[in-house]
């Protein structure tokens, strides 16, 4: 069944210096036939120069050279007479009637199926004014295509095979990008980088069922059954490789999602004078009085690519005046909601109990606690062992993710301060960062269910309970595989996908 053509304005809402109208299916050059005046013919994979024709001939647009050729026929598809006429653009003819011209255009061909949708493509640049690619898209629909919904170009796209599910769902994530990271990550996936990290893991796990049912097949003809042992083997052999996608779901999250980090702390620890460190700028009011943050301030940073919003809070403390009552509550909400916390304390004063209560708290939310000691520069030389020793009893006294030297005033640790943030966010992430990832719990999801189907399977296969059941759990992995890269997926899957891009995509 032949798919409708259609047709959506590309570019970002609002005006320009260029607009872009995208169209595609297989009427799709028929349909802004009658809309264009191209020097020549549309051929595929070139750009032609031409106009945007006004169909009723009413507007305030200016007269075409065409027009004044006397050649145009509206309903004419791609006429050879307007490349045959070239010549008479330059004459001087004064007939006013036909349509006018409203703007200039490059138009583009890809043909099918080695476009982006795998279907005729049609794209049209042109001056970006809203009103003029209004026109244009109203027209097409007048001529026979149908609005594109969110998403409908990368989703055909997927529907021919052009690109795995992965990669569609890169093409959003690198439209959506705020960090050349992200933009590095949504890349390589879009390459299909997780779709090629999956595949050796694949290839074995199908070869092993053939290799199964084989013996299941042929169990009466005496062909030997595999035994359990390599059976077990094997399944370990698949299991692992996946087990390391789905780690790598810690930095893919974080890349894709960015993180909320809360700095913490007992008043006067120096938390706004590294926050203002951190985002590289004065950001937070900084005095030598304790109790000065009272409000919580947020910052978007970037570190390492990873987008991280940054929170300064009030100092914990008890006995504060209301405001001030206000703001630790702030704190105390600012850190339940955070992905991490970085917990500030005066190495010159030492943790309290306050701080170890921030620890435990920041360990029983499932989020790690980052220590930094400031103000290292007060802290003589030959303190410098009481330091590793405060560090050790962050460690040893409460579950810590990372302890590190600071001083907000030279500077001192702030690079391993930022180090130890995104690794205890990232989960220690640097291996990953070169190959496919997982990006999004749908993908973490799919992983997860093939990884699950191994378990029971691997131990099935030891036990030697019968081939027939192992078989079972071996396809509820594969199905986990063929769910991530969108070999078999609902549609309902499909639609929540898609309908997140953005209209034109
Ligand atoms: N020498 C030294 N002084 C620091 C350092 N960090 C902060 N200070 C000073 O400590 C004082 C308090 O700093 P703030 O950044 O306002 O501390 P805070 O934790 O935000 O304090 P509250 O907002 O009151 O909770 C200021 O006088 C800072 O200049 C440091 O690393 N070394
Ligand atoms: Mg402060």
């Amino acid at each position: 069944m032949e798919q409708e053509t259609i047709v959506a304005v590309s570019t970002p809402v609002g005006r320009g210096g260029i607009g872009v109208v995208r169209l595609s299916g297989a009427r799709a050059r028929e349909v802004v036939a009658p809309l264009l005046r191209l020097r020549h013919e549309l051929a595929a994979g070139r750009a032609r120069f031409g106009e945007i024709v006004e169909l009723d001939g009413s507007g305030p647009g200016r007269e075409t050279n065409k027009d004044k050729c006397g050649d145009f026929s509206p309903s004419a598809e791609n006429d050879n007479s307007n490349t045959q006429n070239d010549s008479c653009m330059t004459e001087n003819d004064h007939t006013n009637a036909g349509p006018r011209v409203l703007d200039e255009c490059v138009a583009t061909f890809f043909e099918g199926p080695k476009s982006y949708t795998g279907e005729d493509v049609v794209e049209i640049a042109a001056h970006g004014s809203p009103v003029l690619l209004e026109y244009i898209v109203r027209q097409c629909c007048a001529n026979g295509a149908r609005l594109a919904e969110p998403g409908e170009f990368t989703q055909r796209a997927f529907l021919a095979g052009r690109l795995d599910l992965t990669q569609a769902e890169a093409v959003g994530d690198l439209i959506g990008s705020v960090t050349l990271e992200q933009a590095r990550v949504a890349a390589r996936q879009m390459g299909g980088a997780l779709a090629k990290s999956v595949a050796p893991a694949k290839a074995e796990l199908v070869g092993l069922i053939a290799e199964m049912e084989a013996g299941i097949d042929f169990a009466e003809d005496d062909i030997e059954v595999m035994a359990a042992e390599r059976t077990a083997a094997k399944i370990a052999e698949v299991r692992a490789p996946l087990e390391a996608l789905e780690r790598s779901f810690a930095y893919g999250r974080v890349v894709r999602d960015g993180f909320r980090l809360a700095i913490v702390g007992r008043p006067n620890a120096g938390k706004s004078s590294l926050f203002n460190r951190l985002v590289e700028r004065e950001r937070a009011i900084v005095t030598a009085e304790p109790g000065t943050t009272r409000d919580t301030v947020a910052e978007r940073v970037s570190m390492e690519g990873i987008p991280v919003e940054m929170i300064d809070t009030a100092g914990l403390r008890e006995g504060a005046d209301e405001a001030e009552r206000m703001g630790i509550a702030r704190s105390r909400e600012a850190m339940a909601e955070a992905d991490a916390v970085l917990l500030v304390i005066d190495a010159t004063v030492g943790s309290t109990a306050e701080d170890r209560a921030v620890m435990e708290q920041g360990a029983a939310g499932g989020s790690g606690v980052i220590v930094a000691w400031n103000k290292a520069d007060l802290v003589e030389e030959g303190d410098g062992g009481d330091a590793q020793a405060h560090i050790s009893e962050a460690r040893c006294g409460a579950p810590v993710s990372a302890a590190v030297w600071t001083s907000a005033v030279t500077g001192e640790g702030i690079g391993a301060l930022r180090a130890a943030i995104v690794a205890a966010v990232a989960g220690g992430a640097g291996g990953v960062r070169a190959g496919g990832m997982l990006t999004n719990l749908r993908q973490h999801q799919a992983v997860e269910q093939a990884v699950r189907g191994l378990d029971p399977a691997g131990r099935a296969a030891a036990e030697g309970i019968p081939h027939e059941m192992v078989l079972l759990d071996l396809y509820e992995s594969l199905r986990g595989l063929d769910a991530l890269t969108g070999a078999t997926t609902t549609e309902d899957v499909l639609r929540t996908i898609f309908s997140r891009f953005c209209i034109g995509k």
